[in-house]
């Protein structure tokens, strides 16, 4: 069998109202496309793309929910496996900023502990009809005690940026800390074994 192109796997997940713009993110990201018609997900959806961090080839699987109330039931269950998750309001839209703490809630209650989160005000470059200020984003971020980034899927700014900040991070608490731990078990066996990052999380049937 040929070996993995990759090092690691991330999973990621993108959650938001609808319309917020989570699957022009995803666009940007991996295809560096634009669209600008609404083709409303229905359910989920995935891209991949594989980075370079410290020289590891990651391969980020991003998984891409439906914002609409009616598929909350099969996107919730993918929450299980996420390693990573970026929380998307729309700062054009007051309402989807205001709904960022129940989004957030539905992670404490379903997520993975310790998984890696970020909040993102997509649609800066929207300057005329901006509702939600940075400083507004960066409040909410820091109440949450995550990190924030404003990005724009139009225009590509800030995307690249905030997919990378939440892979560095993850790599940080489940590869890095992990391939120090097995170095110590290393001397004994003469096997080191990092390439597991998702080992302690419960698996889904959601992203294998
Ligand atoms: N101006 C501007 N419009 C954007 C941006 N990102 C997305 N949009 C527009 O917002 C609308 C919704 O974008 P989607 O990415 O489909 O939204 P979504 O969050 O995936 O929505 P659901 O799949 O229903 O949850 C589309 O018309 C996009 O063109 C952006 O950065 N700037
Ligand atoms: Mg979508």
């Amino acid at each position: 069998m040929a070996p993995p192109q990759y090092d690691f796997l991330i999973k990621l997940l993108l959650i938001g109202d609808s319309g917020v713009g989570k699957s022009c993110l995803l666009l940007r990201f991996c295809d560096d496309a634009w669209t600008p018609s609404f083709i409303t997900t229905i359910g989920i959806d995935f891209k991949i793309r594989t980075i370079e961090l410290d020289g590891k080839r990651i391969k980020l699987q991003i998984w891409d929910t439906a914002g609409q109330e009616r598929f909350r039931t099969i996107t919730t269950a993918y929450y299980r496996g996420a390693m990573g998750i970026l929380l998307v309001y729309d700062v054009t839209d007051e309402r989807s900023f205001n709904n960022i703490r129940t989004w957030h809630a539905n992670i404490e209650q379903h997520a993975s502990e310790g998984v890696n989160k970020i909040l993102i005000g997509n649609k800066s470059d929207w300057v005329d009809k901006k509702a939600i200020t940075e400083e507004q984003g960066r409040e909410l971020a820091n109440e949450l005690g995550i990190k924030f980034m404003e990005t724009s899927a139009k225009i590509n700014e800030g995307v690249e940026e905030a997919f990378f900040i939440l892979a560095r991070d993850i790599k940080a608490r489940l590869i890095d800390s992990q391939a120090e731990n097995t170095s110590t078990t290393a001397a004994n066996d003469g096997s080191v074994k990092v390439n597991q990052p998702n080992a302690g999380h419960s698996s889904t049937t959601c992203c294998s």
